[in-house]
């Protein structure tokens, strides 16, 4: 029982983690179509302990799916999204390619839940929902329970981001030239066209003409769109770190109203999905490798900004894992909204 599903771009990092947090939650399904490009197509896959053969991707792939997950990249959204909302499917897209379309809605369930409304199973009629950027969704996790309280008004975030951001290929160069920086052999370097190991660099997203990489730009417009305030002032510096699989975010807020920093802690403890790991005597804080495959963003470091006078501006540290909650959790906690 359920609905039936379909996983487009089932053989991707993020589309093999779909699997696993459908198996994981126990999310109800009548059936599921793998999907993949023509050269994974045939291949053979077990889920839930039966046979799946990968199908190639097609116009008529949608017909009788309630509900599809999509992460194969902004062209393929673009080309087949549209055909499968036609056929009265409801696409989940982890990419940006609808993000910022108006009247698409672009959500992180334990945030703005209420931008589904009106998205229904079982009426025939398709829509689209967009997953928000990973750097996004770990920064607002943290800052939002924080926002409904004194209200931001303006966040300057640093962003230290993880290989999985590129994708699986990304992640296996950053093994491979690790490697062989070890052995003194010269880095593959075809994902980032530099050494990734032992290094770090500015985002390989776009620069665009005002100097800011598409990444910073995403934090800036989708923060708008979730928060649905036009007025919230953003800025963002976007970083590639040699990390596997979870992003780390240094994100400053300034408040309209105070807040001090035990009520924040009490606030961001009782958050949904957040988990508060701040020991100041012991030096431990979150860490990328303590909240990989975990489901939880985890937030640290939480300090009053003495930049600021009195209490309305705080200094927080949030890690989430890339994969989960910055892409394959959330896209799933949005189809158990239309359950
Ligand atoms: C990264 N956030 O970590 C990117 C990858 O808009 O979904 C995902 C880009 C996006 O590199």
């Amino acid at each position: 029982n359920g609905p039936s599903l379909a996983v487009v771009g089932v053989t991707g990092a993020v589309g093999q983690e779909f699997l696993s947090v459908l198996s994981d939650r126990d999310f109800p399904y009548r059936s599921i179509k793998m999907l993949a490009s023509k050269r994974s197509a045939g291949k053979h896959m077990t889920f839930q302990d039966r046979d799946y053969v990968v199908e190639e991707l097609k116009v008529d792939s949608f017909e009788g799916v309630d509900i599809a997950l999509f992460s194969a990249g902004g062209s393929i959204s673009k080309e087949f999204g549209p055909i499968a909302v036609e056929k009265g499917t409801i696409v989940v897209d982890n990419s940006s390619a609808f993000r910022m379309v108006e009247g698409v809605p672009l959500v992180i369930p334990e945030v703005n839940p209420e931008a589904m409304e009106g998205v229904r199973l079982g009426t025939g009629k398709g829509a689209l929902i967009a997953n928000p950027n990973c750097s996004t969704i770990i920064c607002l996790m943290a800052a939002t329970p924080l926002h409904r309280s004194a209200k931001v008004i303006r966040m300057v975030v640093s962003t230290y981001q993880a290989a999985s951001g590129a994708g699986a290929a990304a992640m296996e160069e950053l093994e491979l030239q690790t490697r062989e920086v070890l052995e003194g052999k010269p880095p593959t370097c075809k994902i980032f066209g530099q050494q990734y190991a032992f290094n770090l660099f500015s985002h390989n997203a776009p620069v665009l003409s005002n100097g800011y990489n598409e990444e910073e730009m995403k934090l800036v417009k989708e923060t708008r769109k979730i928060w649905n305030d036009s007025n919230v002032k953003v800025t963002a510096t976007c970083i590639r770190v040699p990390v596997m699989r979870a992003h780390a975010e240094s994100v400053n807020l300034q408040f309209e109203n105070p807040l001090d920093e035990e009520t924040a802690k009490d606030i961001l403890k009782n958050a949904p999905g957040v988990v508060v790991i701040d020991d100041r005597a012991a030096n431990h804080f979150p860490t990328p490798l303590e909240v990989s495959n975990k489901d939880d963003v985890a937030v640290g470091r939480i300090r009053r900004d003495v930049s600021q006078d009195g209490n309305y501006g705080l200094d927080i540290f949030v890690c989430g894992d890339q994969i989960r909650k910055g892409a394959a959790l959330n896209a799933v906690q949005i189809a158990e909204l239309l359950l």
